[in-house]
C-alpha cells in the first residue's frame, strides 16, 4: 500500500506548484525566490542539514576552492553580517554559513530533511511530477526542479578484496559526522583531487605514517590563504555589491576575469612577471583569469606548465618524489583537468611520515586485512583507508533517481549514450523538469553561488512567465536539446579539455559516455542565451 506523506506537508495530497531537490546554494536560491513569488514550494533534502557537499563533506581539511567573498549569496541580507574567518573558508564554516543563511531567510520550515527522493514519475494527464521518496511517501508538484549539484553520487572504485581490510575505510564525500580520529594511525589516501589533497594535508600533521596513493599528479596552485582581521573583513563588505554584480561578467562567476587572449603574445619576460604576480594572489586565477590561451594552444600550455613544475620542484627535497608529483612531460595538459588549490600540499612530502605512492608504476592489486597490496608485491599497512576518489560528477545526483518522463521513459536510460540537454537545464520527454547545475550548464567552470543564483533566476523566471500565461506544461524539444550539445561540443573542441581523462569529461567512472558535462563558453555567453529566449517567449520549448 502506498503511505501518503501527510506528517510535514500538512495535510493529504497536498499538490506543490513546485519541489525541489537538494538544499544546497542551487535548492536554497530557488525556495527563497519562489517562495517570494507567492509558489507553493518545498525542498526535499536527504542530509539531516543544509549545505550539500558541505554537509556530507565533511572530512578534516575540507575548504572552498574558491575565495569567500564570491563564495556566498548576493543578498546584502544575508552578507552585510556575516564574515568568514579565512579568506578561503573551512568546511565547518561553510556549515555555520548555511545555518546564518536559513536563520534570515527563515528557509526550514519548506524543508524537508532526511527525506532521499527515489523516484520522480511525470503524470501526463495532471500534467504534474509525482515523487516517491525512501519512506514510501508520495508528493505531487507542477514543476520539479533538481538542485542535485556536481558532487551528489560518490565514485567509489572497485578494490578487490576491500572487504578483508581490518581498519576503517571511508570515502570523503561520506565522512562520519562524528569524525574518525587519524591522531598517531596509519592513513592510507586514495586520490589526489581536491578532496585528496585536503585529506593528505590535514593527515600528514597528525597521523603516525601518511601514504599517498597518487595516480595522476594533481597540478595544484597555491591557495594563499589568509586568516582575516577586521580590516580584511570590512575590504570584502566595502567591495561586496561590485563583486557580486561582476559575477554576471566573468567567465567562471567570480571576482576576476581572463587577463587575455594570447599569453605567448607577451614577451617571456613580461609572461613570467604576470604568473608570478598571479602566482602571488594565488586561488584558480591563474587557471580562469589568466590568458585563454593557455586552454586552446598547446604551446601556451606547456609555458604554463614548465612556470607551474618549476615552483613545485623548488618545494620538494627528493627530486625522485617531486619528479612523480611535478613530471617532466605534463600528464594532461594544465587546466584542463580541475587544478585544486593547495596549502602545503607539496611540503608534507618532505616530512619523514609521508609518502608517496605513484599507482601508475604499481597499481593497486588489492586490499588485504592489513592495507593494500600494489603491483610491485609491497603490502602497505593501514588502519584508516580514505577513499578520496571523487564522484560520478555532474550527472549522477540526477541518474541516481528513477527519473520516467513521458511513456515511462527514463532519464538514465537516455542518458546513457551522452546528455543532450537545452541549455543545460531540460531534456525532451521530461515535461515539466529542470536541473540547475546540471550536465551542460556552466556548472563545473562557475563559481558555484553565482551559478545557483545566475542560472537559477533563470529558471525562477521562466516559471513565473509560465504561470503569468497560464502553461501547465513546458518540454524541451530534440531539436533544442542536440543543437545545445552541439554548441558545447563545438566550443570544447576549441580547447584542451577533451584531452584529459577528467570528470570534466566524464571520463572518471568506468564506462561513462565521454564528453564534456559542462559549458565551456562562460558565464556571459550563457546568460545571453537565456536572455534571447526570453525575449523569444521560450520558443525553443513546446509550451502548452
Ligand atoms: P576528483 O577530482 O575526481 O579526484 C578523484 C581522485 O581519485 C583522482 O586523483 C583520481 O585519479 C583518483 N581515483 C579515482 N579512482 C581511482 C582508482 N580506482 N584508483 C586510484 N585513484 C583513483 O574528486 P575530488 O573529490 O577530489 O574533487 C571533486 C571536485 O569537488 C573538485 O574538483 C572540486 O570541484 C570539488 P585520476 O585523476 O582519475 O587518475
Amino acid at each position: 500500500m502506498v503511505n501518503i506523506n501527510t506528517q510535514s506537508l500538512g495535510k493529504a495530497e497536498e499538490e506543490l506548484d513546485v519541489l525541489i531537490v537538494g538544499g544546497g546554494f542551487a535548492g536554497l536560491y530557488q525556495l527563497h525566490r519562489l517562495r517570494e513569488l507567492g509558489f507553493n514550494v518545498r525542498v526535499f533534502e536527504a542530509a539531516p542539514g543544509l549545505g550539500g557537499v558541505w554537509y556530507w563533506n565533511c572530512y578534516p581539511g575540507a575548504r572552498t576552492d574558491s575565495a569567500g567573498i564570491a563564495y556566498q549569496f548576493s543578498d546584502e541580507k544575508l552578507w552585510k553580517d556575516w564574515d568568514f574567518s579565512e579568506a578561503y573558508p573551512s568546511g565547518p564554516e561553510m556549515r555555520a554559513y548555511f545555518e546564518h543563511v536559513d536563520q534570515k531567510l527563515d528557509l526550514s520550515r519548506d524543508i524537508q530533511f532526511n527525506t532521499t527522493v527515489r523516484s520522480a514519475e511525470f503524470d501526463e494527464d495532471r500534467r504534474q511530477w509525482e515523487v516517491r521518496t525512501e519512506d514510501g511517501a508520495i508528493t505531487r508538484a507542477r514543476f520539479l526542479v533538481l538542485c542535485t549539484g556536481i558532487g551528489a553520487k560518490p565514485h567509489l572504485p572497485h578494490i578487490e578484496g576491500l572487504e578483508d581490510f581490518r581498519g576503517k575505510y571511508h570515502h570523503t564525500a561520506a565522512w562520519p559526522q562524528e569524525g574518525v580520529d587519524l591522531t598517531d594511525k596509519r592513513v592510507g589516501v586514495i586520490g589526489t583531487g581536491a578532496s585528496g589533497v585536503q585529506m593528505a594535508q590535514s593527515s600528514a600533521a597528525v597521523a603516525a605514517q601518511l601514504t599517498v596513493f597518487q595516480r595522476t599528479p594533481n597540478l595544484a596552485l597555491p591557495m594563499q590563504q589568509r586568516v582575516l582581521d577586521d580590516a580584511g573583513k570590512q575590504a570584502i563588505k566595502d567591495t561586496a555589491a561590485d563583486v557580486y554584480a561582476m559575477r554576471a561578467q566573468t567567465f567562471g562567476g567570480t571576482e576576476y576575469d581572463f587577463l587575455g587572449l594570447a599569453s605567448l603574445e607577451k614577451t617571456p619576460e613580461e609572461l613570467r612577471e604576470i604568473y608570478e604576480k598571479q602566482w602571488g594572489l594565488g586561488g584558480l586565477r591563474i587557471w580562469v583569469g589568466g590568458f585563454l590561451d593557455v586552454l586552446q594552444d598547446p604551446k601556451a600550455n606547456r609555458v604554463m606548465y614548465d612556470f607551474w613544475r618549476d615552483k613545485v620542484h623548488a618545494r620538494i627535497n627528493d627530486p625522485a618524489v617531486a619528479e612523480k608529483l611535478a613530471p617532466a612531460e605534463p600528464p594532461h595538459p594544465f587546466g584542463a583537468k580541475r587544478p585544486s588549490l593547495e596549502q602545503n600540499y607539496f611540503d608534507v612530502f618532505n616530512q619523514d611520515n609521508v609518502r608517496l605512492v605513484d599507482l601508475r608504476e604499481a597499481p593497486i592489486q588489492r586490499a588485504t586485512a592489513k592495507g593494500l597490496r600494489t603491483a610491485d608485491g609491497e603490502e602497505h599497512e593501514l588502519d584508516v583507508l580514505v577513499l578520496a576518489t571523487g564522484f560520478d560528477a555532474i550527472t549522477g545526483g540526477l541518474t541516481a533517481i528513477d527519473i520516467r518522463g513521458t511513456g515511462g521513459s527514463l532519464l538514465r536510460e537516455k542518458w546513457e549514450n551522452g546528455v543532450e540537454a537545452h541549455l543545460g537545464c531540460a531534456t525532451q520527454g521530461f515535461p515539466n523538469m529542470v536541473f540547475l547545475g546540471g550536465p551542460l550548464s556552466p556548472a563545473a567552470f562557475c563559481n558555484g553561488p553565482s551559478c545557483a543564483e545566475l542560472q537559477g533566476e533563470e529558471i525562477v523566471q521562466m516559471i513565473a512567465y509560465l504561470r503569468e500565461k497560464g502553461i501547465t506544461r513546458f518540454e524541451s524539444t530534440s531539436q533544442a536539446d542536440s543543437e545545445w550539445r552541439a554548441l558545447v561540443d563545438q566550443i570544447a573542441n576549441t580547447t584542451l579539455f577533451p584531452l584529459a581523462d577528467s570528470w570534466y569529461m566524464g571520463a572518471n567512472v568506468p564506462g561513462k559516455a565521454r564528453q564534456l558535462l559542462s559549458f565551456p563558453g562562460g558565464v556571459p555567453v550563457y546568460l545571453q542565451q537565456w536572455s534571447d529566449q526570453k525575449a523569444a517567449g521560450y520558443s525553443a520549448f513546446e509550451l502548452s
